[in-house]
């Protein structure tokens, strides 16, 4: 007999003008921030409290072209099968050939990681398969390097984080996403529960859902007991700890954002990379920090 199917509940997406007052709180433009300190407050406030702002305009078009510019041309390398340059410059785990295996050896590798994602061999759901995750992007070339540092504005994010947890964070995984018509992304969840955020630098718009826009669920990284219900659900249903499997009576946001826009997010929070149409292209640099 077939197992009846697992009752996990999803958020509410808000959407229209519920969705646009909600980010519009949550907004602050780049530069306001490093030239008023009203701004900043305001802003570490807002991370504190809803675990989410977006940040307008931290890199400049010239300096996002500048970075999908050399990606092109990786990817283009891989699918003319010409190999040569990026086996001396980055470990390639590509579909058919793993050299990496797991997250430790991708973020301890000393060279860049081209990391493409697989379906998952017991055929789970949630595997990102289709989307390619290169680790430390920045080590692949002298202009990625002085770029994506740029693009990063490390210094001010840490003063940022700093203000809004009374920790000091530091930088532990420089990553670029690449979705192109991923379907099957890994639904919320949180990325464990110490204190991490991350930074999602835009490398292209993401106006839609089909876009696969970065979702967050507001507040919930504060949420104790949301996250206990879960976890005892998941439990008994043979999940994940950090899967955020019963979300129903929650609301979440989707965060477009134009390509130089960043959005900075606590990863304690019920957070999922929506699914993208099949045709649809999504890059994202990110920048995760710890303790
Ligand atoms: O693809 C995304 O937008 C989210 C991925 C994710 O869960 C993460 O970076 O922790
Ligand atoms: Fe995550």
């Amino acid at each position: 007999m077939k197992a009846p199917p697992l009752a996990t509940t999803q958020p509410n997406l808000l959407a229209g003008d519920a969705l646009e007052r909600f980010v519009d709180a949550i907004t602050f433009q780049f530069n306001d921030l490093q030239t008023s300190r009203r701004c900043f407050l305001r802003a570490a406030w807002a991370l504190h409290h809803h675990g989410i702002v977006r940040l307008r305009a931290v890199a400049s078009s010239t300096q996002i072209e500048a970075i999908n510019v050399e990606i092109r041309q990786l990817l283009d390398e891989i699918e003319r099968g010409d190999l040569h340059r990026l086996e001396r410059i980055a470990h390639l785990n590509l579909p058919d050939q793993r050299v990496l295996k797991g997250y430790n050896q991708f973020r301890d590798a000393e060279k860049a990681v081209i990391n493409y994602r697989v379906k998952r061999p017991d055929g789970r759901s949630g595997s990102d398969a289709g989307m390619i995750d290169i680790f430390h992007p920045e080590r692949l070339s002298a202009g990625l390097n002085q770029t994506i540092h740029a693009c990063l504005q490390e210094s001010l994010v840490q003063k940022l984080l700093q203000t809004s947890t009374f920790n000091r964070l530091r930088v532990k995984c420089r990553n670029i996403y690449l979705n192109h018509g991923v379907e099957d992304t890994r639904s919320y969840h949180c990325d464990g529960r110490s204190m991490k955020f991350k930074s999602f630098v835009y490398l292209s718009d993401v106006q839609s859902l089909a876009d696969g826009p970065y979702c967050f669920v507001p507040g919930s990284q504060r949420r104790r007991r949301l996250w206990w219900r879960n976890a005892r659900f998941n439990k008994r249903h043979g999940l994940g700890p950090f899967e955020f499997s019963q979300l129903k009576d929650s609301s979440a946001i989707c965060l477009f954002a134009c390509a130089g826009d960043m959005v900075l997010s606590s990863q304690r929070g019920a957070h999922c990379g929506h699914p993208q149409h099949p045709e649809a292209r999504r890059a994202v640099l990110v920048n995760m920090y710890q303790r």
